[in-house]
């Protein structure tokens, strides 16, 4: 067994760590005040060659492996969640599926602007009546000659405002009364497709999530990812390595409360002597710095299961819930830390806790991870 980073993720880890410094950090309190998106961040994104980070460089791509899309992930939510968001879904949710299971031809069409930053990556799975249950699914798809016409709705979906396309689930028939769940690649130009991006968020309020209207949106059937009827579990498959990308995010993010909370304690007297010299902070610090590194650990043995090829559903469920359930601990406990700073904008650590919150809820809530660990260890 082997815990060192390979001589290419420590690269990795060493530049996005001095890009997010650099050019993330800085605005993330204005981004989020101001709910401005960082479109020029993923520019130099693109340029550094990262927006296909984990796919085959056939495609654009940089074929690097799961542990460094972990680290990216990583290190950008550190500095700003919102940013580590847009590029986890543009990964794990908007590349991965196309790449997964989409065909030579769709994989050049759609997987190329993807890697190469042309396009940001989005997925369309939820709905109004269907989150946790999944295959609650209303979209419908109907075939009229060589064509889909999809209609319905779907809701929290990120980063859609700036893709060019989408897959998203649609019923495309019935069989022995089970819905028939199928991907299809959806351009976001299409007459009919309407995106809307009005949610007043707790958090991540630079990230883009939007709701999506289709109103007879026709495609052709050359669209369709797999097999008709194999969209549920493409999408389950995809949310797996989806949980991968949240749980590293949730590393950052409690990474960063963590070292604010550390310096300020390090400042701050109070009764003659510093936070960091009383035994209750010392504890405090102490939990959030085993507990981030136990989590990361958790994150980075998902991302190796994936890359070894083996399954990794558990481990993604169990890295996912655990890193959002620390993270919203350890930015709660950094705001406790700080006091009443901690409660200001400018001290950036309530910001933290507002983003860690989604984290428990989006690609599965806590309680739906819950389910998956009870099943894989057989209790279900
Ligand atoms: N990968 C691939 N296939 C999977 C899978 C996975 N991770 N999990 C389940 N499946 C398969 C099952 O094997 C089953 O196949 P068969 O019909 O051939 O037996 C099929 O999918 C249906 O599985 P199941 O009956 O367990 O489905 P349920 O509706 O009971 O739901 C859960 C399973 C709860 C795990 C699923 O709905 C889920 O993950 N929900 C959360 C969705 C979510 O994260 N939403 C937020 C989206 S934010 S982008």
């Amino acid at each position: 067994m082997n815990f060192d980073l390979s001589q290419e993720q420590m690269m990795i880890k060493k530049t996005i760590r001095e890009f997010a410094q650099e050019e993330v950090a800085p605005g993330a309190v204005e981004r989020d005040r101001d709910k401005k998106f960082p479109l020029d961040i993923f520019n130099q994104l693109a340029n550094l060659g990262v927006m296909g980070l984990p796919f085959p460089e056939q495609y654009g791509g940089a074929g690097a492996d799961t542990i460094s899309f972990a680290i990216v992930t990583e290190e950008l939510s550190r500095a700003c969640g919102s940013t580590g968001i847009t590029y986890s879904a543009h990964i794990s949710l908007g590349a991965a599926p196309i790449y997964l299971f989409g065909n030579d031809t769709q994989r050049i069409k759609y997987l190329i602007p993807l890697c190469t930053g042309k396009s940001l990556g989005a997925f369309g799975l939820t709905e109004p009546n269907a989150g946790s249950d999944a295959g609650g699914t209303n979209t419908s798809a109907y075939k009229k000659k060589n064509e889909y016409i999809i209609n319905g709705n779907k809701c929290f979906i990120t980063n859609a405002s700036f893709a060019k396309f989408l897959a998203l689930t649609a019923v495309t028939g019935k069989k022995k009364e089970k819905k028939e769940i199928s991907a299809i690649i959806v351009p976001t130009d299409a007459k009919g497709f309407t995106i809307v991006n009005q949610y007043e968020k707790m958090g991540l309020n630079a990230s883009n999530t939007t709701e999506l209207i289709l109103e007879d949106v026709e495609v052709p059937q050359e669209n369709l990812l797999g097999k008709e009827g194999e969209g549920f579990k493409q999408f389950l498959q995809t949310l797996d390595g989806g949980r991968i990308g949240i749980g590293a995010m949730a590393v950052g993010i409690a990474q960063a409360a963590f070292e604010k909370a550390l310096a300020y304690s390090k400042e701050r007297k109070q009764f003659g002597k510093q936070l960091a010299k009383f035994q209750i902070t010392q504890f405090k610090i102490a939990d959030m710095a085993m507990k981030i590194e136990l989590a990361r650990n958790m994150v980075y043995k998902a991302a190796w299961l994936k890359d070894q090829g083996k399954p990794f559903s558990k481990e993604a469920s169990m890295c996912k819930l655990y890193a959002s359930e620390i993270c919203m601990e350890i930015t709660s406990q950094a705001i406790q830390i700080l006091g009443g700073y901690g409660y200001m904008r400018e001290y950036e650590v309530e910001r933290m806790m507002r983003d860690a919150k989604l984290l428990e809820i989006g690609e599965g809530t806590s309680e739906i991870q819950r389910m998956v660990i009870a099943r894989e260890v057989g209790c279900i």
